[in-house]
């Protein structure tokens, strides 16, 4: 099975109509979509989410704005997804991100910097099982899916 990474539209991206914007980039590069759903998430599906960061001293912050509002949540697959999309959102700091970046193009904020990527396979296994179930994953071919490998 190709590589998969675990996408989230955070409250400000979804906000700011951002939405198609981001899916329209990751088709355009060769992705494909295998789970999509929108969501306003619970404080313990946000805990989780943001486990790694519970010590610092961001994380209340991170949860109430993680919580207040509708989010995106995706799948996608391709070549390399984890470090291709990580690349296509830019650095977690928008001020610091790279033009051409999701990142770098949309904002100005280190907190509200509109979208989230899993940043190893490991994790991208452990962020899709947080929020997906197996049977809302597809796997299907796409016409062009020779032209991507
Ligand atoms: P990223 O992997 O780029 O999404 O960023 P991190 O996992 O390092 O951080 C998760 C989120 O915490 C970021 F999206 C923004 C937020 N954050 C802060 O608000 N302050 C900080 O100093 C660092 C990160």
């Amino acid at each position: 099975m190709a590589e998969r990474t675990f996408v989230m539209i955070k409250p400000d991206g979804v906000g700011r109509r951002l939405v198609g914007e981001c899916i329209k980039r990751f088709e355009q590069k060769g992705m494909k979509l295998v789970g999509l759903k929108l969501q306003i998430l619970g404080e313990d599906v946000a805990k989780a989410h943001y486990d790694e960061h519970k010590e610092r001293p961001f994380f209340g912050d991170l949860v109430s704005f993680i919580t207040s509002g509708p989010t995106v949540q995706m799948v996608w697959e391709g070549p390399d997804a984890v470090a291709q999309v990580r690349k296509m959102n830019g650095a977690t700091d928008c001020k610091k991100a790279d033009m051409g970046t999701i990142r770098g193009d949309f904002g100005m904020s280190l907190q509200n910097n509109m979208i989230h990527a899993s940043d190893s396979v490991e994790t991208a296994v452990r962020e899709i099982a947080l929020y997906f179930n197996e049977n809302e994953l597809w796997s299907y071919a796409m016409p062009d899916d020779g032209w991507l490998q």
